[in-house]
């Protein structure tokens, strides 16, 4: 018999969609497999496809993207363009929108599944989360967001294997952002001094690691979508990543402040109040760390400072790596701990193609 067909449309080829596409096209280009037909690619200035669903060639589509001179379709005709595709499809949405991801339930519904790490779904209101998870469960369509917490680590798939072969999770605990390990790993780093606190942020926009503003990191809210991610899945119903206590690193008189630059600019008049932070960990011969916590049983949630023992995991982590422990009943008291990179473009893609292919092997 002929092989399976599967239509993917991605939106988005930023970082993360551009490190897809040639891990897609590695994938596509492997035998035997199902035959991977790219049929809609959009950026939110261009798209790509044909009205007669032939393929586009993955390794020159970012290239031919940039030339193409047809606009985004609206996201409800994205649906219906797939909805009519001659065999199943799947969305892949590598942006951070709003807007694509409250397509999610609709597209469920009409039976395309979804693969992303587009945060916004997952961690939004409970109301689009339910109605993502009944919209799939009634079409039997499927939809996977592993990079949406720690990148491509099996942090997502580790936790629904634990709670759905009967395992308790009693605690989460790490450090679930790239950019804040960063920061802290060398501000505060186990041995030797570490710089100022503004010169490190400096320094971690310089090497790419926080958002071209780099409030979007030092706010807390990219570690509280991510404990909203997981809290929900272990169980506990989160309203939304601002239900609970969640600490921003930035300076109350500098919120307002209109740019990122003017930000930086304006942040070593700061630096005292992490060193004075910095200097009370040290007194108890501890450093200091951004991490996010879940205690199940209180149902509670919460991100911010924390004192570490220089021994422990999180206090030597290196670089920008993220770490994530489970503590749960079958654990006991060592607990179950992921760790590596979190952030960056190829290891996100890895966990949006490995995703795609569980989804391809399902539908
Ligand atoms: P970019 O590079 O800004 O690309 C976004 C693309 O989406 C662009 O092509 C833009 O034109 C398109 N787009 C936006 N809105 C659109 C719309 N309405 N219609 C069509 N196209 C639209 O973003 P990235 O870096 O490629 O990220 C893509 C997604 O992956 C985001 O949802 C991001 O949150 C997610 N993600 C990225 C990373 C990462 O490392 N880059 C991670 C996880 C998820 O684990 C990583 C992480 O959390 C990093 C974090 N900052 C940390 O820990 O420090």
């Amino acid at each position: 018999s002929a092989a399976k067909q599967v239509y993917i449309a991605v939106i988005g080829a930023g970082g993360v969609g551009k490190s897809f596409l040639s891990q897609l096209q590695a994938l596509a280009t492997r035998k035997p497999s199902p035959q991977l037909k790219l049929a809609y690619i959009a950026t939110s200035r261009k798209a790509l496809f044909n009205d007669d669903y032939s393929a586009i060639d993955i390794g020159s589509a970012v290239d031919s993207l940039a030339g193409s001179s047809k606009s985004p379709l609206a996201l409800s005709q994205v649906v219906d363009y797939l909805a009519a595709a001659p065999a199943k499809a799947v969305l892949v949405d590598n942006t951070s929108s709003q807007d694509v991801a409250e397509l999610y339930p609709l597209a469920l519904s009409r039976g395309i599944s979804i693969v992303t790490p587009n945060k916004k779904a997952f961690s939004g209101s409970y109301k689009l989360w339910q109605d993502i998870f009944s919209a799939a469960a009634s079409s039997g369509a499927k939809v996977y967001h592993e990079s949406s917490v720690g990148a491509g680590l099996p942090v997502i798939s580790t936790l629904k294997d634990l709670v759905e072969t009967g395992d308790k999770v009693t605690k989460v605990e790490g450090v679930f952002s790239g950019t804040m390990s960063f920061l802290f790993n060398s501000f505060a780093p186990t041995e030797g001094q570490g710089g100022k606190w503004s010169a490190e942020v400096k320094n971690a926009k310089a090497l790419g690691y926080t958002e071209p503003d780099p409030r979007d990191d030092l706010n807390g809210l990219d570690v509280a979508r991510k404990l909203t991610i997981l809290a929900r899945l272990a169980g506990l119903p989160v309203e939304s990543p601002t239900s609970f206590p969640v600490q921003s690193l930035i300076p109350k008189e500098l919120e307002s402040v209109a740019s990122g630059d003017e930000f930086l600019e304006k942040l070593p008049a700061f630096d005292q109040q992490l060193e004075d932070i910095k200097a009370e960990a040290e007194k108890e011969g501890k450093v200091v760390r951004f991490v996010g916590s879940i205690d199940v049983a209180t149902k509670s949630v919460k991100v911010g400072l924390e004192k570490f023992d220089r021994s422990h995991p999180i206090a030597a982590l290196k670089g920008s790596d993220n770490i994530i422990s489970f503590y749960t009943e079958r654990y006991g008291s060592n607990p179950l701990i992921i760790q590596g990179a979190g952030a960056g473009g190829d290891v996100t893609a890895m966990g949006v193609t490995g995703d795609l292919i569980k989804v391809v092997s399902q539908i």
